[in-house]
């Protein structure tokens, strides 16, 4: 397990192989893909049983996680290739033809340490709840995460699915969001309100913490906690505050940078600000 040094130096690796992705195919979602390093390198490296060289799409005594958000596939893949799943040169590959890194992941193309097919946003957690309560028909005591954005909390599946899977008591799932107060066309405020996230999930019969998605230290205790939440009868919901575009000043502080590639000059302004610590793919 890394510890909280290496796994900011690990984000930082992460935030450059996002905005050389997006920029080599001039598509794609650096955002919120850069708000939410800090949670991927916490959950890949730090907190998820798993084992990237014995990956199948059972996952039988692994965890598993599930993208709900789809479009922040750049993170993903990121940390997916650089925990081993698979090399990191294919993310030169992002979003070309017959690629296994497609815009939005899919199952069809096999790409180790995917399970579901996401882009449609609000349909994770549904697929998550069944992943969970196949893991207690089966025996299996590990965990079932899943990352949805704001925006997506819109979406009326999201809903269902909450009341679902309190009034089941699925207990070995941990649900998180990324609170960054952007969607595609602006903030989540203007946009459609969802009014104090806190008190809802509350009171679908959840379990939730609070926490800055982009301090590394606080990030790891809200995982810790909530990993021994599990198992008390109630769904866990994490809600993590981040800033969109997180790591590069000029793509920080609006919705802008949702789904836009930088150009050649603003890439180079990108990594003047992101360390170069594993080495580029
Ligand atoms: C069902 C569905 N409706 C609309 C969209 C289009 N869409 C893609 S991303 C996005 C914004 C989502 O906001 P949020 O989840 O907060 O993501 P962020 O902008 O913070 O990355 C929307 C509306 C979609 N992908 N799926
Ligand atoms: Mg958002």
């Amino acid at each position: 397990m890394a510890d909280t040094q290496e796994l900011q130096r690990i984000a930082s690796q992460v935030r450059r192989d996002i905005v050389r992705m997006v920029h080599a195919v001039q598509s794609g979602h650096p955002g919120g893909s850069l708000g939410c390093a800090d949670f991927f390198t916490a959950l890949y490296f730090h907190v998820l049983h798993h084992d990237p060289k014995r990956w199948n799409m059972d996952g039988t005594g692994q965890d598993l996680f599930f993208l709900s958000n789809g479009h922040i596939s750049p993170v993903w893949y990121s940390v997916l290739a650089r925990s081993g799943y698979f090399p990191t040169s294919e993310l030169s590959t992002f979003r070309k033809l017959n690629s296994r890194l497609q815009g939005h992941p899919t199952t069809h193309e096999g790409l180790p340490g995917v399970r579901m097919a996401s882009g449609s946003l609000g349909q994770g957690m549904s697929v998550a709840i069944g992943a969970a309560l196949a893991k207690k028909l089966n025996g299996d005591d590990r965990l079932v995460y899943t990352l949805h954005g704001d925006g997506e909390l819109q979406e009326g599946q999201i809903w269902e699915a909450a009341m679902y899977a309190a009034g089941n008591k699925v207990d070995n799932l941990i649900c998180t969001v990324d609170v960054n107060g952007r969607q595609i066309d602006g903030d989540v405020d203007d946009v459609l309100p969802l009014g104090d996230l806190k008190a809802k999930w509350i009171a679908f019969g959840w379990e939730v913490l609070e926490t800055d998605g982009n301090d590394m230290i606080a990030l790891l205790k809200t995982l810790e906690q909530a990993k021994a939440k599990t198992g008390k009868g109630k769904p866990i919901m994490i809600l993590m505050r981040t800033e969109m575009g997180q790591g590069v000043d000029f793509m920080m502080n609006s919705h802008a940078w949702h789904g836009i590639a930088p150009n050649d000059a603003q890439l180079a302004a990108a990594l003047g600000q992101l360390e170069e610590t594993l080495g580029d793919h």
